[in-house]
């Protein structure tokens, strides 16, 4: 009977290992930084005391991280083993073991730097592969384990006995081997995935763009109130839109731009050409026409590159063109009005949002940026291509879904304080948030309690129209529930409507709201 132990070994093996490269695969096609198992690997890192740690990476070099990855492989392997073991006894060992496993797995990604709950994907894609495969492979052998004493001796002679087994150990055999053979191919297109992708980050990673990140916030640009969105929005959690599942990973040398269509002489340019042209800098805030009144899909960030205006003026633009479609890597377009593109707001070609060459997922190596338009008609992430044309000549990605042709932003404003549902102590309380409207500028916003009389907020300094503004103001409020308004004048004496439209198809309008409630504080008399 030890080969039958043998057996139910390997299915827990052979399932454990399957679970990993699922995940794994998962967390390449998901462009997640790392797969779970190096989530631990980190997470063992970090939790490692100082001077173990210093002797660890002393002693093995760079090739620690390796090490340890092999170390937690074959740790695994063990434990996955054991609960295939288990699981001849009692099914739910294994059960038991898989969730403490995703479990501890999930927590070491939640570890991480900037992860968010998209990362726990590959763990719970990981953990599904567990329990399916492991109920695969074994169900086979549980059918060689059932008691012969059970059954009538007569009607299972010993031939047949023996015959069923063979068969249940060849069923359970051809099942391995498959489930085996699928996880290697899956973890080697996982590989494929990742290492194009690595290379690039490590190539963005060592890249230092000459110049960038030297227009610091301005001097009371921050209010200084806490939970108001910062004024810089880092890299790091600054809102993502795109329709790629895979984001294109393009090394610098192979990308290339080309300016073409409506235009005297094509241009075609490389990446180290474009840097060596004269840049500019900016802070400019940016966001989705997707965002729904009180949303986040908006950030500020600092961006530099080159100014598309003076690209475009050396193209030489045929009269008659009012568009530019612009297309990226991975096939996506949008159409931007020409005008846009050469007057002064400043569109560029962007190499770097905030200091850094721009994070893969904000379109590395080169993206457009233009202020006063939402991302959708204008900011092509992975940028290829730009063709001077017509917009009665096409139709761009969103547009063909119905999404208004052309995209300037609207006038907007967000309360961040107080969190809707907070409960503050009543009296003077404190409300606070951001205002945009790109190109124009705020120039007031104003808060109401409970639909009573508008009252004006202090603005945040800002460089330029082209930012978002931090408010902020108090009020006095009585104990009680109570809801806040907003709303913000731009700098041409607009003032926001309380007209409520929906996201489609062009950006939705309204007054952002928020409910909290006051509390009495005050100690009583005694
Ligand atoms: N290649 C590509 N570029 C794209 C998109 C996309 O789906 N693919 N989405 C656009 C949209 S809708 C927005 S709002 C902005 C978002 O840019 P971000 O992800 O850097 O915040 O990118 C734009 N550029
Ligand atoms: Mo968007």
């Amino acid at each position: 009977m030890e080969e039958r132990a043998g057996l139910w070994r390997l299915a827990g093996l052979v399932a454990g290992l399957a679970g990993l490269a699922t995940s794994y695969t998962a967390a390449m096609v998901l462009t997640i930084r790392e797969s779970p198992v190096v989530a631990i690997a980190e997470g063992v890192i970090r939790l490692t005391p100082g001077p173990v740690a210093d002797f660890v990476i002393r002693f093995f070099g760079s090739g620690n991280k390796a090490l340890l990855l092999v170390m937690i492989l074959l740790i695994v392997s063990l434990v996955f083993a054991a609960l295939g073991s288990a699981a001849r006894r009692r099914w739910w060992v294994p059960l038991a073991g898989y969730s403490v496993l995703a479990l501890v797995t999930a927590a070491a990604v939640l570890l991480q730097r900037a992860s968010g709950t998209a990362d726990l994907l590959p763990v719970v894609i990981g953990y599904l592969t567990w329990l399916l495969v492991l109920g695969l492979l074994t169900a086979p052998l549980r059918r060689l384990e059932r008691p012969r004493a059970a059954q009538d001796p007569a009607a299972a002679p010993v031939a047949a006995d023996e015959r069923a087994g063979a068969h249940g150990r060849r069923t359970f055999l051809v099942r391995a081997a498959l489930v085996g053979g699928a996880a290697v191919v899956v973890a080697g297109a996982g590989r494929v995935l990742g290492t194009g992708r690595r290379a690039v980050e490590e190539t963005r990673r060592l890249l230092r763009i000459e110049g960038a990140g030297q227009t610091p916030p301005p001097r009371g640009s921050s209010l200084g109130v806490d939970d108001i969105a910062s004024w810089q929005t880092p890299n790091d959690d600054f809102y993502q839109i795109h329709t790629a599942l895979v984001v294109p990973a393009i090394a610098p040398v192979d990308w290339r731009l080309r300016i073409h269509g409506m235009v005297e002489r094509e241009i075609e340019l490389t990446y180290d050409a474009l840097l060596a042209r004269e840049r500019t800098e900016a802070w400019v805030t940016l966001n989705c026409v997707s965002n729904p009144v009180g949303g986040d899909l908006v950030g500020n960030a600092l961006w530099t590159g080159v100014l598309t205006s003076e690209l475009l003026a050396e193209a030489g633009v045929l009269p008659g063109a009012d568009a530019v479609l612009q297309t990226s890597e991975d096939g996506w377009t949008c159409g931007t009005p020409l005008e846009a593109l050469t007057d002064a707001r400043g569109a560029m070609l962007a190499v770097a949002m905030n200091g850094e060459a721009l994070p893969i997922e904000h379109g590395f190596p080169v993206r457009t940026l233009v202020p006063g338009l939402y991302g959708y008609v204008s900011a092509t992430k992975w940028v290829v291509d730009l063709e001077v044309t017509r917009f009665a000549d096409f139709s761009a990605y969103w547009t063909q879904r119905g999404w208004g042709e052309r995209g300037p932003v609207k006038i907007a404003s967000r309360i961040d304080v107080p969190r809707s549902g907070e409960d503050v102590p009543a009296g003077r309380v404190a409300f606070g948030g951001v205002a945009w409207m790109q190109g124009t500028g705020i120039a007031a916003v104003e808060f109401s309690v409970d639909g009573g009389e508008w009252v004006a907020a202090d603005l945040g300094r800002v460089p330029s129209a082209d930012t978002w503004v931090q408010w902020a103001g108090t009020t006095e409020v009585a104990p009680g529930d109570h809801r806040v308004r907003v709303r913000a004048t731009d700098a041409a004496g607009n003032v926001q409507t309380d007209v409520e439209r929906d996201v489609l198809p062009d950006g939705a309008t309204g007054l952002d709201e928020v409910d909290f409630s006051a509390t009495d504080t005050s100690t009583p008399d005694e």
